[in-house]
């Protein structure tokens, strides 16, 4: 059977879990109209993952699809992350504000996380696809018994083979265009930095089974591109920021519609992992040659999260983490089932 009719879609759009953005009403919007909606769920406790899921599923009968965080357990450092700090010092002291004393990691890796991996078993998600690597071999055979498709997002050949080889049902092959955090595995490791058109045509031609293209993808013209290179579907993030189920804040939303959305920036220093955002004052650091080694991720987040919030409270939101793909320009301000048959008719068309 066809990958989307196992999945029992009729839309080749999956809606990207975006951690922080999407929301249960996105997600069911998408699934509704057919697409597969998903849930980020990387920088958040079981308890609420719980809760959220409860609500995609009074919204929608149909499949969607929920994100975790696989990295790498992160290093706590406290003398790279006081140098970090002492580097922020200067930002934080335009505001008034003192940077925090010492810094934590704001989530838990799905890895380290045997509470969410129980949830995952007894809620039984219909789709589970995983970022930044990939879970236990022991965890993915327990997680398979529940029914669940599970999808791993790739950057590179050798990541979709490994993939592929634990067991994954599908990838997601994601290109150096893409809005938000770039999945690689290893964010130390050399990064060919392929594009979605080379990174797709690639592994449909190597792996087994489906691949779905994400990055840069914004509409019909995109998606049936995606298709004809050998994806069997798309995950778009940046086409969805604008929806108004979105939790999308003001000045994120601001900026989208604003000059920045021309210039996306990857930048490892908001997080201590790649991201693409829009760029701002945050991502104009990364320019700048006197930077401390960053902690590691997600360590680092915790010190741009309170720069952002110093920053804010002054009026200042050019330290947000406004994270955009290079498509930004092209996001349209819909209800998220209009876009998805919109992006529909115009594939189709
Ligand atoms: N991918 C994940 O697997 N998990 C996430 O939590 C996640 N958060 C994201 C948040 C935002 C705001 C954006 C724009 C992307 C995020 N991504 C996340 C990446 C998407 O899965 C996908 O690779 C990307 O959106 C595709 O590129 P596009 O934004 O150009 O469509």
């Amino acid at each position: 059977m066809h990958f989307l009719e196992q999945l029992g879609l009729t839309v080749p759009v999956f809606q990207a879990p975006m951690a922080g953005v999407s929301t249960p009403s996105l997600a069911a919007e998408v699934s509704n109209v057919g697409g597969l909606g998903a849930l980020g769920l990387g920088a958040t406790k079981p308890e609420q993952a719980r809760a959220l899921i409860a609500e995609v599923r009074a919204k929608t009968e149909r499949p969607f699809n929920v994100n975790l965080f696989v990295h790498p357990t992160p290093k706590a450092d406290a003398e790279r992350e006081a140098r970090w700090l002492e580097w922020l010092n200067p930002l934080f002291a335009e505001y008034g504000e003192t940077p925090p004393e010492k810094l934590s990691s704001p989530y838990t890796s799905f890895l380290d996380d045997p509470e969410m991996q129980a949830l995952l078993l007894e809620v039984k998600p219909p789709v589970i696809s995983f970022h930044f690597g990939l879970p236990s071999v022991a965890c993915v055979r327990a997680i398979k018994q529940t029914g669940a498709v599970l999808l791993a997002t790739v950057t590179s050949p050798a990541e979709a083979q490994a993939a592929e080889a634990a067991g994954m049902d599908a990838v997601i092959a994601q290109g150096i265009e893409a809005g938000g955090h770039r999945g690689m595995f290893d964010p130390h490791a050399p990064d060919d930095a392929l594009g979605t058109f080379p990174l797709v045509r690639l592994l449909s031609r190597q792996c087994h089974g489906p691949v779905i293209a994400a990055g840069g993808i914004m509409d019909g013209a995109g998606l049936a591109a995606a298709l004809d290179l050998g994806a069997v579907a798309a995950q778009m993030g940046t086409a969805f920021l604008l929806c108004p189920e979105t939790g999308l804040d003001e000045a994120y939303r601001k900026a989208l519609m604003g000059q920045a959305a021309f210039h996306t920036r990857m930048v490892s220093l908001i997080s201590g992992r790649p991201a693409r955002g829009l760029s701002n004052r945050f991502t104009a650091l990364a320019e700048r040659a006197d930077a401390p080694p960053c902690p590691d991720y997600p360590i680092a987040y915790d010190a741009g999260k309170a720069l952002a919030k110093a920053a804010r409270s002054h009026g200042e939101a050019g330290f947000g983490a406004h994270w955009a793909g290079q498509g930004a320009p092209l996001t349209r301000a819909l209800p998220a089932a209009r876009l998805v048959r919109e992006i529909q008719a115009e594939y189709t068309e």
